[in-house]
């Protein structure tokens, strides 16, 4: 039996040389689209304590505006980095990431954005550090490609 992804919501909104994707639940990115490189927008929901979309796939020189939507009763985050980021995010005690690049704290039904730039060709990791939240699963890859 095959299974398919279908992004529920894809659209793309070409001005000015931003592209919008929108991602909608199901664990899947666009079609299987690299976005860049300049600059893209990214909708990433969390419910129930899941990121919309666990993978995404850049090209070197993309920077992502990650607009996020919670739709939980409570609070989440979204952490861009390096395994020292995410390591240091494991253990820390920072309860709000606003003024960091790639990382974000949302509060229950709230919506906010953070931009990232992926330069060099990798995987970066973005998670939800709140207790119990990435083990639960609030955790992807973000795909820069090699070429
Ligand atoms: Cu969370």
């Amino acid at each position: 039996m095959r299974r398919f992804f279908v992004p529920i919501a894809v659209s793309v909104a070409a001005a000015g040389g931003v592209a919008g994707y929108a991602l909608d639940a199901g664990g899947a990115h666009p079609g299987g689209d690299v976005l860049g490189p300049g600059e893209v927008t990214v909708e990433l929901g969390i419910e129930h304590s899941r990121f919309s979309f666990d993978r995404l796939e850049v090209r070197p020189g993309t920077t992502v505006r990650f607009e996020v939507r919670n739709t939980d009763p409570i609070a989440h985050e979204l952490i861009v980095g390096d395994h020292g980021v995410h390591r240091r995010h494991a253990t820390g005690t920072e309860a709000f990431h606003p003024p960091v690049p790639g990382e974000l704290s949302v509060g229950p039904h709230e919506a906010g954005s953070t931009t990232f730039t992926f330069d060099a060709p990798g995987t970066v990791v973005f998670a939800c550090h709140l207790p119990g939240h990435l083990d639960y699963g609030m955790v992807g890859d973000i795909v820069i490609t090699d070429e």
